[in-house]
């Protein structure tokens, strides 16, 4: 089982206590005030972790607590700080707050570290409150309480170019053959079960961009039907979308309609999704009846089709290359918004 999703709490250490003293020494009856300060409660950090590939540790372990800080002592002994505790997360999660539903924070990178929850201060002991006029204060205070939340863990792929497609379009296949993943493959529905993410080099280039594999989608997936609503989210920050036909049309299968019914499906379940640049390949043109149906799919469809074949290698280079084009035109439009943001 693949965890995408899972529900967890978190809670930072509450600070230790204030302590409440007086020195009391053989000839020295009447000491002053020596309570020492508590110590502060530890932090919950998140970290990315390319390591870690899903949810799996928080599904089985929600509950995950900092230290509480020690409280103060006599003698002005400060109570010791909680320890931090830092969790791993995969890279591109995102952490939702359950209630409102929005956003708190993410890992976008390998060792990105986020302060999630911040620990709460320690007391004051008594010996902070001595003054000219209170030689033997009685105050002090009580340890503030670590922030805490109940969160949506939630990974969303990152890749810069998302394989959608109905199953057995060929999408695994194809990222075997180009890249340096290798996800399983099978003549059968749904063989992919999570998302795989390879490295499509261009030595010539030297260029590399990233893909992912994503398990397969079929009609109603973004009402939540079969697996594929669930993996809708991991096509979210692709920066292109590759939408993969089976052109032979398998075991009765429509090109067109499949590729109408993708593009539906992705407009409803986010329209920002639809309005990403898509190349549309038209996989298995080895089969006898794939020329054929690729003119009718021509005929209707009337942006530019990418036919390839994974048994004989046919379109790979036309297909790559287009690939890159599309995501670097996507760079440099997301790095000049970037610079627009910072000016
Ligand atoms: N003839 C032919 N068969 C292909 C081609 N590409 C893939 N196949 C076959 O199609 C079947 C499905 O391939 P997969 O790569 O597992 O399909 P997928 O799109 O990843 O499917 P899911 O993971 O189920 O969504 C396998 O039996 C492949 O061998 C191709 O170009 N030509
Ligand atoms: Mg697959």
């Amino acid at each position: 089982m693949f965890y995408d999703e899972v529900k967890v709490s978190f809670k930072a250490g509450k600070g230790g206590d204030g302590c409440f003293s007086f020195r009391r020494a053989k000839y020295e009856p009447k000491g002053g005030p020596d309570g020492g300060d508590g110590g502060r409660g530890g932090n919950v950090y998140i970290v990315g972790d390319t390591n870690v590939a899903d949810l799996t540790d928080f599904h089985f372990k929600p509950g995950w607590q900092a230290k509480n800080g020690e409280p103060g002592r006599g003698s002005d002994q400060h109570g010791a700080n909680g320890e931090h505790i830092t969790l791993r997360l995969p890279v591109g999660t995102i952490v939702v707050d359950r209630d409102s539903g929005d956003p708190i924070a993410e890992v976008l990178e390998h060792g990105q570290q986020v302060l999630l929850l911040e620990g709460g201060d320690g007391g004051k002991g008594n010996a902070q409150f001595k003054s000219s006029t209170n030689q033997a204060p009685r105050q002090f205070t009580l340890g503030k309480p670590g922030e805490e939340g109940d969160f949506r863990l939630i990974i969303k792929t990152i890749a810069d170019v998302g394989l959608i497609g109905f199953p057995n379009a060929g999408k695994s296949t194809l990222l075997n053959m180009v890249t340096n993943a290798h996800p399983k493959t099978g003549a059968y529905p749904f063989t992919t079960i999570f998302p795989t993410v390879g490295v499509l080099e261009y030595p010539e280039q030297y260029e590399r961009i990233t893909v992912a594999d994503i398990p397969g989608l079929i009609e109603g997936a973004s009402e939540n039907r079969g697996l594929g609503h669930r993996f809708l989210k991991h096509v979210e920050r692709c920066k292109v979308l590759v939408i993969m036909l089976d052109m032979e049309g398998t075991d009765g299968r429509d090109p067109l309609s499949d590729y109408r019914v993708l593009i539906n499906e992705l407009k409803l379940y986010m329209p920002g999704l639809a309005r990403k640049p898509e190349l549309i390949c038209a996989n298995k043109m080895d089969e006898p009846n794939a020329p054929e149906n690729l003119k009718a799919f021509k005929k209707k469809v009337k942006e530019k089709v990418y036919p390839i074949s994974c048994v004989s290698d046919e379109g790979f280079e036309e297909l790559k290359q287009a690939l890159l084009e599309a995501v670097l035109k996507v760079r440099a439009i997301e790095d000049a918004q970037e610079d627009e943001s910072i000016d």
